[in-house]
């Protein structure tokens, strides 16, 4: 449809503009933006009925573009959901695709298809912009040299990333595999075994820390901030916390600003509202729930500015933008910030159960908003869609001549808001275990572990019986109708074990 009209578009401006030089009809394909949040729950946003919280810019791109109310990551993490957001395959397929440390090696084969390395093909830029946490190098990083294969090796041209996440060390930027404002004469050493001599703690220098921890994170010390893993020099280049908001926004704006000319792709990937929440002195207090709310905050208009961009570049009407998370909320994730203390009336999960690291739907069903001015009618959709259907649903919105293979489906019409059906089925993954979508059902196996993760405080689904909930009318997951449909039941374990079944058949790169 989008491509038919293109093409129309296409045939239109060469007549009328016979004088002018002819376009080369690559411009008329539309950019495309992810604007990826981390652990941002479905109910942190206004326009998903938050309301202690204000986020008129997120709001404004689902009032005016389609919003999903059942719109999921692949997983209830992140090194998981973004393997499948860019490589449109399950991640329980690849053994290594977990939450990683800061000194993990790549784990995305450069010599598969990804959705940057097709829209590169078809001649668009491609970029990304903030966390990557997909791993980086083949082991042994020097972080002092040229840091690949990264980004850059699996079909972005532009990188400019933290490693893993906030939390994690080396806390320093990366611009397409180069530290950024990296001293020679003061080189980078990571480790995540054992700190280096002298250095200090979280856990033995409490009087150097700005914010405590709770669990975890409690190696070296960055900005009066305790960390996961070891770090010893680099000082110049180490980030700012407080800062990073505007710097990625800014590169962000950047690579707009570059790359207009070509039709692009941009992964904004912002570290809000992850761990630690460090909002600018702009946002601080701004939201009364503590600085999880003011990061959530400060991403809104992150989101704002970003538009702004769009519109002074004239872009919009040519450019869909996709809003939404890796994975749910969690308030506690091992820093004392007052996420939990100042929640008052605030329900990050949105009415759901679980949060992030949970099978339970506040795991994975997070925002999910599609906005493109002029083509997309203003909407609501139940239909069920997940991250890893966005490569093969932006292939087809680009070329319908297509022949991708891989775990997602080609949702381009539902995305476009023209009444598309959605999915029959999803598997969908937290912390290496699965659970089995279909229609308004989700069936969870029986796994062995704490039915609560005592130190977030979310229920993780683990549970000695299998479990089945028809979240058409349970959409919190009260009741357990196993027992009471148990024909059902088998049905749908028989087709979990398939989808489950033998990887076979992916993608080798095709294009190039
Ligand atoms: C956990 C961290 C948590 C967070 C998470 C990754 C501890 C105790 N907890 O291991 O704070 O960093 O990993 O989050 O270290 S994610 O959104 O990148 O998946
Ligand atoms: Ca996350």
């Amino acid at each position: 449809m989008t491509s038919l009209l293109l093409l129309i578009l296409y045939s239109c401006t060469s007549q009328v503009k016979n004088k002018e030089p002819i376009e080369n009809p690559v411009t008329k394909l539309p950019n495309i933006i992810i604007i990826y949040t981390d652990d941002l729950g479905y109910g942190d946003i206004g326009a998903n009925g938050a309301t202690e919280i204000n986020t008129p810019n997120i709001d404004f791109l689902a009032q005016n573009g389609i919003r999903f109310t059942k719109g999921y990551s692949s997983s209830a993490t992140c090194t998981p959901s973004r393997y499948a957001l860019l490589t449109g395959i399950y991640p329980w397929k690849n053994k290594r695709a977990k939450i990683l440390p800061g000194t993990a090696p790549l784990i995305i084969d450069t010599s598969i298809l990804t959705l940057p390395k097709w829209l590169s093909g078809r001649g668009y830029n491609t970029g990304i912009v903030g966390k990557w946490h997909l791993g980086l190098g083949n082991g042994n990083v020097n972080w002092n040299s040229k840091i690949t294969p990264g980004p850059n090796e699996v079909g972005f041209n532009y990188s400019h990333i933290m490693a893993a996440t906030q939390d994690r060390v080396p806390t320093v930027y990366i611009e397409n595999g180069y530290v950024v404002n990296l001293d020679k004469n003061d080189p980078i050493e990571i480790s995540y075994r054992e700190n280096f001599e002298g250095e200090p703690t979280g856990k033995d220098n409490p009087e150097l820390l700005k914010m405590k921890w709770h669990h975890g994170h409690n190696m070296s010390i960055v900005n009066g901030i305790p960390r996961i893993g070891f770090m010893k020099g680099g000082e110049s280049a180490k980030w700012k916390d407080e800062d990073m908001a505007d710097y990625f926004l800014s590169k962000a704006k950047e690579f707009v600003k570059n790359n207009k000319q070509n039709p692009f792709f941009l992964y904004y990937a912002m570290q809000q509202p992850h761990v630690p929440r460090t909002p600018h002195e702009r946002f601080k207090g701004k939201s009364g729930l503590g600085p999880r709310g003011d990061v959530i905050v400060e991403a809104d208009w992150c989101v704002g500015e970003f538009m702004k961009t769009l519109e002074e570049e004239n872009l919009m009407e040519n450019t869909l933008i996709i809003f939404t998370s890796d994975n749910g909320p969690v308030l506690n994730d091992g820093y004392y910030d007052d996420a939990v203390e100042k929640i008052g009336n605030h329900d990050p999960k949105g009415g759901l159960r679980g949060g992030k690291y949970s099978l339970f739907e506040a795991g994975t069903n997070v925002p999910f908003i599609c906005y493109w001015k002029g083509e997309i009618k203003p909407n609501v959709s139940d239909e069920l869609i997940c991250q890893i259907d966005l490569f093969k649903s932006i292939a087809a919105l680009v070329s319908d001549k297509n022949s991708i293979k891989n775990d997602g489906k080609d949702l381009h019409d539902l995305l476009l808001g023209n009444n598309g059906k959605g999915r029959n089925s999803l598997v969908i993954e937290a912390t290496s275990r699965t659970a089995y979508k279909k229609d308004n059902f989700v069936m969870i196996p029986p796994y062995k572990g704490q039915a609560i993760a005592k130190a977030v405080n979310i229920e993780l689904g683990n549970s000695k019986n299998y479990m089945l909930f028809d979240l058409a009318k349970d959409p919190s997951q009260q009741k357990n109708i196993a027992d009471e449909k148990p024909d059902f039941l088998k049905e749908l374990i028989s087709e979990f074990k398939q989808v489950r079944g033998e990887h076979s058949n992916y993608n080798k790169i095709e294009l190039k």
